[in-house]
């Protein structure tokens, strides 16, 4: 049975390793960090509890697991030209092959891997209040002091094992598509049930469909997906955007998700029904976020003009499934695009196959897994493997496991256990020099990854530096600005529709988890919010001095900065 948990191994012992930074894991968020703070002249070592870079690309590993965001070439490290044009992707929505490829690729062109410990989790990491430094043990047992602790530990890297009667009582192949085996799964010949029909499973089941003898999806709440229309990438629009690239770069920085899409300013009341269905369709036959972004600008915060997507979309499933019961199990209720809108390649027609059957756990719930299956209220489904695509403790879930202690000795996950306040979403009051990237309150899933990666290292170095120059210890956001931080998130959330679903956005996948947005939805504004508390001075956050005997506390606000590097800046490798 798939084991989802990290177990730490050796008790801590020898010398303690002194650094300015580390980086808790090795993704596109870690990667980034390394070469950016490395490159500031700070001492840096990355951890990584995987076998190799590339975190959420290392693990997940499903057949059909690919890029549902911006796609090639937009799906990349922006700060580097050379990057730019030495790496070719080959198809407009690139495989998880692929992007790992890349990682390693820029791991390797980079330098970065004399720097980065892998096969290391981190099991402990405390605030030496006195000190002004972070401890941190590692399951191999070392133990490092640093006065930065860097939690690049990804958005949707702890995976979620729901706890369903029996489920490790399986006698066949489990597997989780968060953490994928490394050798090949073959499902020929093999009865395969999946659980989950969120991107992950969305991706997985057309390909498992066309090897397995018999595929069973028990699905819980169906999603919309649109067709993603991977293709070839035109070389023409390579060469174009290799030329272009700083403009291109700009565009990026600029558009709401960090994605090349024309965002519309029109309102679906201002089009009649006739023009709407005229416009969903050209933009369906487009592929990709296109429906959703430029079809009308009120999608999101209008309930009926996201009905009338929806209802289009509706349509299509209907359309494409000769079925007509699967077609109305398929139909889903909720308002579009207020879960993690989905991208797919053939979903919707595999189950016009003989070998796919979809049972709805609506009407049929699942009532238990056996060592041979899955019993629903009606029987039990015979099967060789199961797949769970069940999804993560998404965005918190993983600073909340690797539970670092702050203040006073107290743990994140304790902190964090009505609400996941954070002030920008980098800083966490009580976590002295606690800096995340992608953290809850940042835009992180709702914006081009590695873009935004860059941009928030760009700001975490500058601040270093910031403290650096000025001789300062600690830096911590105050209570007070969290909390406004709070409501400037929530704020953006409830104009639009999204709090109205229950998703992993909103905590919901999880029992017990806080229910709360997880992102700020302000894209390019975000950027410049953060630019704008960097240049007062860091406004909201509290300094404390070198500690040198006494403490003197200094408050962020207007002071002379000389930090250069605004975000978005272009550098060279
Ligand atoms: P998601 O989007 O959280 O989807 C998880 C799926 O698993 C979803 O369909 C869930 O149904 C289902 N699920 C979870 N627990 C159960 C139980 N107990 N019984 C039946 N079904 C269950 O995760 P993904 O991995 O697909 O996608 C996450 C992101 O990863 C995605 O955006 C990509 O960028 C990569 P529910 O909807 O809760 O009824």
């Amino acid at each position: 049975m798939v084991n989802i948990q990290q177990s730490p191994t050796a008790t801590a012992q020898g010398p303690i390793k002194q650094y300015d930074a580390i980086i808790i894991g090795a993704g596109v968020g870690g990667l980034y960090a390394l070469h950016h703070l490395r490159k500031m002249g700070f001492s840096v070592r990355v951890y990584e509890g995987a076998a190799g870079v590339g975190g959420t690309w290392w693990w997940n590993r499903y057949p059909g697991a690919r890029v549902d965001g911006p796609g090639s070439p937009f799906y990349c490290y922006t700060f580097s030209e050379d990057l730019v044009r030495e790496w070719d992707w080959a198809d407009t929505q690139p495989d998880q092959p692929s992007v790992l490829a890349y990682l390693e690729y820029v791991a390797d062109r980079l330098d970065l891997r004399r720097d980065i410990q892998l096969e290391t989790w981190i099991r402990d990491a405390r605030y030496d209040e006195e000190k002004q430094r972070w401890l941190v043990e590692t399951s191999a047992g070392e133990r490092i002091c640093c006065q930065f602790l860097i939690c690049a530990v990804g958005t949707l890297s702890a995976a979620y094992k729901p706890n369903i009667p029996g489920i490790d009582d399986f006698a066949g192949e489990c597997y989780h598509t968060g953490r994928w085996p490394q050798e090949t799964v073959s499902f020929v010949g093999k009865r395969v049930g999946v659980i989950g029909t969120g991107s992950s499973g969305v991706q997985a089941i057309p390909e498992i469909a066309r090897e397995a003898a018999h595929l069973t999806v028990f699905q819980r709440t169906p999603q919309y997906t649109i067709p993603a229309r991977n293709r070839p990438l035109d070389p023409e629009l390579v060469r174009q955007v290799r030329e272009n690239w700083p403009a291109i770069r700009a565009q990026l920085n600029a558009s709401p998700a960090g994605m090349p899409i024309e965002i519309t300013k029109r309102l679906a009341s201002e089009d009649t029904a006739e023009q709407r269905q005229a416009l969903y369709e050209e933009l369906w036959q487009k592929g990709g976020f296109h429906l959703l972004f430029s079809s009308y600008a009120d999608i999101l915060t209008d309930k009926e003009a996201n009905r009338s997507l929806a209802e289009f979309v509706r349509g299509k499933i209907r359309e494409t499934v000769r079925d007509p019961k699967t077609a109305e199990k398929l139909l889903p209720d909720y308002y579009l695009g207020t879960k993690r809108q989905l991208l797919d390649n053939g979903y919707y027609e595999t189950f016009n196959r003989d070998n796919v059957t979809l049972v709805d756990l609506r009407e049929d719930p699942m009532q238990k897994i056996t060592p041979t299956g899955v019993r629903t209220t009606t029987g039990e489904h015979q099967l060789d493997m199961l797949v769970l695509a069940t999804g993560y403790d998404a965005v918190t879930g993983a600073l909340v496991r690797l539970n670092p202690k702050g203040r006073g000795g107290v743990g994140l996950s304790e902190k964090w256990r009505t609400r996941f306040n954070t002030y920008l979403g980098i800083g966490i009051s009580d976590f002295p020099n606690l800096l995340m990237i992608h953290g809850p309150g940042s835009p992180s899933v709702l914006f081009n990854m590695p873009l935004g990666a860059e941009l928030e290292s760009t700001w975490i170095g500058d601040c270093m530096s910031y403290l650096r120059e000025r001789g300062l210890g600690a830096i911590e956001p105050t209570p007070d600005a969290e909390q406004n931080w709070d409501q400037e998130v929530a704020a953006l959330a409830n104009a639009t529709l999204y709090p109205l679903t229950d998703s992993w956005y909103m905590g919901a996948n999880i029992p017990g988890k806080p229910r709360q947005f997880c992102a700020h939805l302000g894209g390019p504004l975000y950027f410049q919010r953060i630019s704008e508390v960097a240049a007062q001075g860091y406004e909201g956050f509290v300094f404390e001095q070198k500690r040198d005997g006494g403490v003197t506390t200094a408050t962020g606000g207007p002071q002379e900065t000389d930090s250069e590097t605004a975000p978005g800046r272009s550098a060279s490798i």
